[in-house]
């Protein structure tokens, strides 16, 4: 154990601070609330008070700060989307990402590995040249490549994918990262907290008080709270918060399985993501491989993992890398994912007055951290929606006017 670590634990006064302040009481009243301690919700709040100068705040998390979707994604961090309003919504995201560290003086293990996002037939090349066109126009960079740039990218690839299924090219997608899930939380809860908004775990809200369209309350297991502005970021328990408010959405939800193996030597840089053989693969700073797959074929509020799973992705992973056949899978785990009928996100104001959605995040809202907090935080702090989620209203399912972004979400559902 390094002498540093061993002098910490031992000591009475601990120099270095926590990550944000244990508040014993709720307080009456706050100008927003913020339901959900994840990624979202804290990067609301950290934005809220950075360009909005809106401090009175409470983040309010019925477990732990990244306790849900944050902690269980797969970090997976890219622009390459196909609509319009998509790309230049989490281009704007990237933009952010890269600065981050620096600003929040906390290392996020923001590393740049280049994205592919596998073809193997016609249709899929097709799609991926279409994405790549799309991208180039707003100035994104992706572009179509050959299965030889695959392989050097990716030397342990078979090509052949044990002859199931040949890869014909990719969309290459430089600017694709992966980043450290729970120390994004961190980084933005110890931000909010510097500039005032107060965090409270552990505290669950189990009601919305409404009179006359507008919000006036939140019920907690701690007790009551007057306010006029609630933000609901709770991914996966969003249509148990819409319930409160009797607002309906088409949202879904299904779990979403991942995977890691037991940390080995580094060998593969890129992050490959393949739609026909269903499966993705990133290798962490540890050396274990991160894994998963398409969501579960079913609807279910549950975060339990399965069997099925393991043998579905082994097997697929192992058609395109045979040589992992001895890497031992180390654990798996679950997230809920609310799910769209077009595979973009549910973002804004709602019916009723005062209560804002940040929604609709599936299988692709990590990256989207840094943007869905500016611009839920400037719809929060000035009653109008950011520019840049117009494309994202809910009223986009009442009006048809659907964000078909399915082609470029995550892996083939
Ligand atoms: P969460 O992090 O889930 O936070 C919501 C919080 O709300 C939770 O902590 C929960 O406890 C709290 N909450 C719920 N109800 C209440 C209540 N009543 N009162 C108080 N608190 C409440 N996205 C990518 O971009 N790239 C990826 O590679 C990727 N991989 C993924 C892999 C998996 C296995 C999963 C499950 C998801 C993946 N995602 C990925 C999606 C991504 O994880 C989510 O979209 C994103 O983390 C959502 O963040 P959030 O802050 O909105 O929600
Ligand atoms: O959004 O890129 C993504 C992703 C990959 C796996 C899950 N989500």
């Amino acid at each position: 154990m390094p002498w540093r670590l061993l002098r910490f634990a031992t000591a009475k006064q601990h120099p270095e601070p926590r990550m944000f302040t244990a508040h014993a009481e709720l307080k009456k009243s706050y100008d927003v609330v913020i339901i959900g301690g994840g990624g979202h919700g804290l990067s609301a709040a950290y934005y809220l008070g950075r360009d909005h100068g809106i401090t009175n705040v409470a983040v309010l998390e019925k477990g732990y700060i990244g306790g849900g979707n944050t902690g269980r994604n797969t970090t997976i961090i890219r622009s390459n989307y196909l609509t319009p309003e998509g790309v230049k919504f989490y281009d704007e995201s990237v933009r952010l990402w890269q600065d981050l560290s620096t600003e929040f003086d906390l290392n996020l293990f923001y590393a740049n590995r280049g994205h592919f996002t596998l073809a193997h037939t016609d249709s899929a090349l097709r799609t991926m040249r279409w994405r790549a066109e799309v991208n180039k126009h707003y100035g994104v960079d992706s572009e179509v490549v050959g299965p030889d740039f695959v392989k050097q990218a990716a030397p342990m690839i078979d090509l052949s994918c044990g002859g199931h299924a040949p890869i014909l090219g990719a969309l290459y997608h430089a600017p694709g990262s992966v980043a450290r899930h729970d120390a994004v939380a961190w980084g933005y809860g110890k931000g909010a907290d510097l500039r005032g908004a107060e965090i409270h775990q552990q505290t669950e809200v189990l009601g919305i008080v409404v009179k006359g369209g507008k919000v006036c309350g939140v019920q907690t297991s701690r007790g009551f709270i007057e306010t006029n502005k609630v933000l609901c970021a709770v991914a996966g328990f969003t249509p148990r918060i819409l319930e409160m408010v009797d607002i309906k959405t088409p949202l879904y939800i299904h779990p979403l399985q991942a995977m890691v193996s037991e940390p080995i030597k580094p060998w593969l840089d890129p992050i490959l993501v393949s739609g026909s053989l269903h499966i993705y693969i990133s290798q962490s700073a540890r050396g274990e491989l991160v894994m998963g797959a398409s969501l579960d074929p079913y609807e279910v509020q549950s975060t339990r993992s399965t069997l099925d799973f393991v043998e579905g992705l082994s097997a697929h992973m192992l058609d395109m890398f045979p040589f992992l056949s001895h890497v031992k899978v180390m654990r798996q785990w679950a997230g809920m994912a609310d799910m769209t009928p077009d595979f973009a996100p549910i973002m804004g104001k709602t019916p009723v007055e005062g209560f804002y959605l940040d929604a609709g995040w599936g299988t692709w809202g990590f990256k989207a951290t840094p943007v869905c907090g500016k611009t839920m935080a400037h719809t929060v702090a000035t009653d109008t929606p950011h520019p840049l989620i117009h494309g994202f209203s809910l009223d986009r399912f009442r009006n048809y006017a659907l964000t078909g972004e399915k082609g470029a979400a995550s892996v083939g559902h």
